[in-house]
């Protein structure tokens, strides 16, 4: 448990969690954040818990419309205990609650991620490092699953684009592959075969730079629960939620069109764009209608899907002349 000073403001671990230094100064790098840009005194009585990672408060708060980006103001943003409860991370197993329950063998720090191949300066990053490359944002993005159910999230990152930059890709790399962790002593799904391990994912290189792909560090406030994917994720709010691969380790720069953990196990129910698209139905199910996550459960009314998640006006210059039903 985290406790908060009366004297700095700044949250202090107690004995009974200390942790690496390092990862001390990530947490207080994101929570200076989170005063710095007014979020935390925004969030009123609920800053104060989202500060300390409570997972129970925050429930459909607010944001001032500045700082929503992605998502419309009226939408209200998923209950962070919804959001932090369930949750497909199959590395710690296939049930919706399994990673809240497991993800904490997950060792976050320290963690290193590698961005190479076809780039002129391959580097290795850690977290510290990651949050001095950019300011963090806030982006309240829906996640839409292909099993048929959405949430909204507020993120904290920083288009991908911006770490792309630093390596400078080569003209040949044409697509960014995402290598996420695969250790089977703190992943205890990884025994299933459901996959092929690491969960892989990619983007063409376009989709990668747009502004919309987000670095992912936190979420709600503060740092990524590891049932999130700590410490670094992707989010692709166009796509459907499996393309944001959570826990990375590696970013490589191809040249052809990766494989991805998905489209290896089922090629024909799921293909390597995976555009959020109402009109093109998963092969044994439909896709037009969704489930809020949050509101009222299995009785609540269901939405209807919006094409590319409803960033159409933001993506869809992307997919210009592309067939989506063959695309899919
Ligand atoms: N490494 C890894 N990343 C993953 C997954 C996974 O099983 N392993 N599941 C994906 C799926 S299907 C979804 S819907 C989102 C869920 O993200 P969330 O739990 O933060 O909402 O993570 C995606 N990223
Ligand atoms: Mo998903």
């Amino acid at each position: 448990m985290l406790v908060r000073t009366r004297r700095s403001g700044f949250v202090h671990p107690h004995s009974s969690d200390i942790t690496s230094e390092t990862h001390y100064r990530q947490r207080r790098e994101i929570l200076k954040w989170a005063a710095a840009s007014g979020l935390v005194s925004l969030a009123g009585p609920f800053g104060a818990a989202m500060a300390l990672g409570d997972t129970k408060a925050a429930t459909g708060l607010a944001f001032s419309p500045s700082k929503v980006s992605g998502a419309r103001s009226s939408e209200a943003l998923t209950p962070e205990e919804d959001a932090t409860h369930y949750n497909n991370f199959y590395e710690f197993g296939l049930d919706k609650a399994d990673p809240a329950r497991h993800a904490h063998s997950l060792p976050t720090h320290p963690w290193t991620i590698r961005v190479e191949g076809l780039v002129n300066k391959p580097a290795t990053f850690d977290i510290e490092q990651l949050l001095k490359l950019s300011p963090l944002e806030e982006r309240i993005y829906r996640l839409r699953c292909v099993e048929g159910w959405s949430m909204v999230i507020p993120w904290l990152g920083y288009s991908l684009s911006k770490l792309l930059a630093q390596v400078e890709p080569l003209g040949s790399a044409k697509y960014v592959e995402f290598v996420t962790l695969a250790d089977a002593k703190v992943m205890p799904g990884l025994r299933s075969g459901v996959l092929d391990w690491p969960y892989t994912e990619g983007l063409r290189l376009d989709e990668a730079m747009h502004p919309l792909t987000l670095l992912t560090l936190g979420m709600y406030g503060h740092e990524l629960p590891k049932q999130n994917g700590a410490p670094v994720r992707i989010v692709v709010p166009w796509k459907y939620g499996f393309k944001s691969a959570k826990s990375l380790v590696t970013i490589r720069l191809v040249e052809n069109m990766p494989g991805t953990a998905w489209n290896k196990a089922a090629r024909n129910e799921y293909g390597f764009y995976s555009n959020v698209n109402p009109d093109v139905p998963h092969p044994r199910w439909s896709q037009a209608t969704e489930r809020r996550i949050g509101e009222g459960g299995l009785f609540a009314k269901r939405r209807k899907t919006l094409l590319f998640n409803g960033y159409e006006e933001q993506v869809g210059q992307l997919y210009a002349g592309m067939d989506l039903r063959k695309d899919y």
